[in-house]
């Protein structure tokens, strides 16, 4: 191994490759509560038992993963999920403490039905756009319910994904649709304070199949414009249509200083639902080209934006593939910062694309393993977390 990190420095210079393996090691990388527990679809989830079940076993389980990985040193927590007020909420910093790790962005939960309150079945047409106001004034409460719980967990991240759309063209107004949407969300965020950031997350559909009330980066972005500086956009890597070039989005909302947060997994056919990396990992290496040239350019700091895994887990044991998106992740970001941005720069400005192609590929083609070994060894991880886990638990 000591070879072929010798080969890497000869190679890429022995600066890149040490700043490869110090940036590895420190990317924040979130993993949602609601990740450990086993996903399903609408033909059920496949319980095994082994699946953490309440939010202290998830958060245990998410101690682990970071001893393991490195990785969620903050975990995303989803209300009412994980606590339905502030008293069960202040009973989640103990297990927090036990597991060494701190709570990350607070997710609110539009869609479930509650036991009390006018969030019944009705919220299935909607919740910050229900035609009734009854309804949109208690979506809002549960929204600002979530930032008092963000500022009791010690967190600064407040993240919004909307479930609002229709079914059929005749159910609601698309104008009253965007100006409820628009009125509410000015609640929301007069209720943020200085240093607090409310992520508005966009999705093409599901579950409304035939609008969905925040469905494009557009949307998003105009909605964070109008919501203030505190409101920023988080991309969702499966919410896009197929073929949408979800890097060039996100040089355009970097440019704008509204990228706020990223949320990786992977997808075929629709939605967000498979492990990051396993199928495009191309494309989460451009993301990540993308991510580190706005840093260069003086936009964003990689490092700033509020990064989580968020897919389901159907089939695999949800740890294991847990661990597996994250080796993806890092590898997809050590690729990016082997790119010789100065070459690239060049080719692009002669232009000649096909030099400037070959330096994105001899980046992504190399094999980055010693540098994801070394980074691990020098924290004192285990170098094949999956293998280890495996044996020990
Ligand atoms: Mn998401």
């Amino acid at each position: 191994m000591t070879e072929q990190l010798d080969h890497l420095f000869e190679y890429f210079g022995k600066d890149i490759i040490d700043i490869a393996i110090q940036r590895v090691a420190t990317i924040p990388i979130e993993v949602p509560s609601w990740g450990f527990g086993r996903g399903g679809t609408r033909f059920g989830a496949y319980k095994v038992g082994t699946e953490p079940v309440t939010p202290g076993e998830k958060i245990a389980a998410a101690g682990q993963f970071h001893k393991l990985t490195g990785k969620g040193s903050t975990i995303a927590l989803h209300f009412p999920w994980d606590g339905k007020n502030k008293t069960e909420v202040r009973k989640l910093k103990k297990p927090l403490k036990q597991a060494g790790i701190a709570a990350g962005s607070i997710n609110a939960n539009l869609f479930s039905i509650r036991e009390k309150g006018p969030l019944t079945d009705t919220i299935r047409f909607g919740s910050l756009t229900h035609p009734h106001e009854k309804v949109r004034d208690a979506s809002v409460k549960h929204c600002i319910d979530c930032l008092d719980y963000m500022r009791l967990l010690g967190s600064n991240t407040f993240v919004l994904w909307l479930p609002d759309g229709t079914n059929s063209p005749g159910q609601m107004s698309m104008y009253e649709q965007s100006e409820r949407l628009e009125d509410a969300l000015l609640q929301v965020s007069e209720a943020l304070v200085e240093n607090e950031t409310m992520l508005i997350e966009y999705k093409i559909f599901e579950p409304g199949f035939y609008s969905t009330a925040i469905q494009d980066y557009g949307r998003s972005l105009y909605l964070s414009w109008l919501a203030g500086d505190n409101a920023k956009v988080l991309v969702d890597l499966g919410h896009h249509p197929h073929g949408v070039n979800v890097e060039q989005i996100i040089a355009q909302v970097v440019r704008q200083g509204k990228l706020g947060g990223f949320h990786f997994n992977d997808s075929y056919y629709a939605d967000d639902d498979l492990a990051t990396g396993s199928l495009h990992p191309h494309q989460l290496f451009r993301i990540f080209v993308n991510l580190i040239e706005g840093e260069m350019r003086g936009y964003v700091p990689v490092h700033e934006l509020a990064f989580m895994i968020d897919q389901s887990h159907n089939i695999k044991d949800p740890f294991e593939e847990l661990i597996e998106s994250v080796e993806n992740i890092e590898t997809a970001y050590v690729k990016a910062m082997l790119v010789d941005y100065h070459g690239l720069e060049g080719a692009r400005a002669a232009p000649d694309p096909t030099p400037a192609d070959r330096i994105l590929m001899d980046a992504f083609n190399t094999d980055v393993r010693p540098i994801l070994y070394e980074s691990r060894r020098n924290h004192g991880l285990p170098l094949d977390p999956l293998s280890t886990w495996r044996e020990t638990s």
